[in-house]
């Protein structure tokens, strides 16, 4: 890719807080990840099945391998350590892209496939992770780049994105109101990808996989990437669904943590952004402040309130 494109891509990132890198990969390879990915999910759920083991929804419900984020929505770790999804980071162009934003040493603290099996719901708009300053918009420390695995159509539920966001989410009420009043809020974006083609996103960025109301599954591989020095906290469980006995285990975990807050549960709404939200949703329709009053916010071992 030549040295120009990258650079008005990382500069599209910046302003927007996400870009797409179309026809990336070969599909014939997308397909055998594809075919890899669900192999390895299906194993998965059998053993799951076969040791009648339970997975409920949420962290404290799942296993390090897998955890059911909301019904019928999947986040599998699986096997993703295999030599075959090296094929990401082998590609140039995308690995020279992850470097232009986040700079030399970057890493990757995630790789997981997120699935969307039919009947999934809209999810509530979220942000991977919180801001590191609560007075200055830093650049940007940590990344997602999302690899579909098929051709997605609206009907599958593409991943949505509000550009600009990962402005306002360091202050969430009151810059997205600022923003919504001087009419600066940008229109959503939900990329219909083709598999080969790639979607890269901030943490900070408001974003949600929508709704599959397709007969088919939605993989995504999940790649995310940081600034050396960053340390995501894990989304998923310490226990293993081949420990000898995950169940009581996952019981004495649950007890070693109680009062931690689940990432699906770190939803705030407060009085303020309530009353915002309501403003913002009486004048657009487009659920403007769905984003305000569904934020979550998924906090980092680098702070917050865990
Ligand atoms: O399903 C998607 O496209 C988005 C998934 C996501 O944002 C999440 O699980 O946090």
């Amino acid at each position: 890719m030549a040295a120009f494109a990258l650079q008005q891509l990382a500069a599209s990132f910046v302003t927007d807080g996400y870009c797409v890198m179309e026809d990336l990969f070969a599909r014939a390879d997308i397909d055998a990840l594809h075919a890899f990915a669900m192999s390895n999910f299906g194993e998965l759920m059998a053993h799951i099945e076969r040791e009648q083991l339970e997975l409920g929804i949420g962290v404290q419900n799942g296993f390090k391998e897998v955890v059911q984020r909301h019904a019928s929505r999947y986040e599998m770790t699986h096997k993703m350590d295999m030599e075959e999804f090296s094929l990401i980071t082998a590609c140039a162009p995308l690995m020279s892209l992850v470097t232009a934003i986040l700079g030399e040493g970057a890493t990757i603290v995630n790789k997981s496939l997120v699935l969307s099996q039919p009947g999934a719901l809209d999810q509530a708009w979220h942000t991977d992770g919180p801001h590191l300053s609560a007075v200055q918009d830093l650049p940007c420390h940590c990344l997602n780049v999302f690899v579909p695995l098929v051709d997605v159509e609206v009907i599958d539920g593409p991943t949505e994105i509000r550009p600009g966001s990962q402005y306002y989410t360091r202050d969430l009420a009151k810059l997205y109101m600022k923003a919504f009043l001087t009419k600066k809020l940008q229109p959503i974006v939900g990329p219909c990808l083709k598999r080969g083609s790639v979607l890269l996103f901030d943490y900070r960025t408001l974003d949600r996989g929508k709704g599959n109301n397709s007969q088919r599954p939605r993989p995504v591989l999940v790649f995310t990437f940081a600034k050396p020095w960053f340390k995501d906290l894990l989304n998923f469980p310490k226990v293993s669904i081949f420990d000898s006995s995950p169940l009581a285990a996952r019981g004495a975990e649950r007890c070693q943590t109680e009062g931690a807050i689940e990432k699906e549960e770190r939803v705030v709404v407060t009085e303020d952004t309530r009353v915002t939200a309501t403003a913002a949703a009486a004048e657009e329709e487009d659920a403007a402040a769905e984003a305000l009053a569904t934020v979550r916010l998924v906090q980092s071992s680098t702070g917050g309130p865990d």
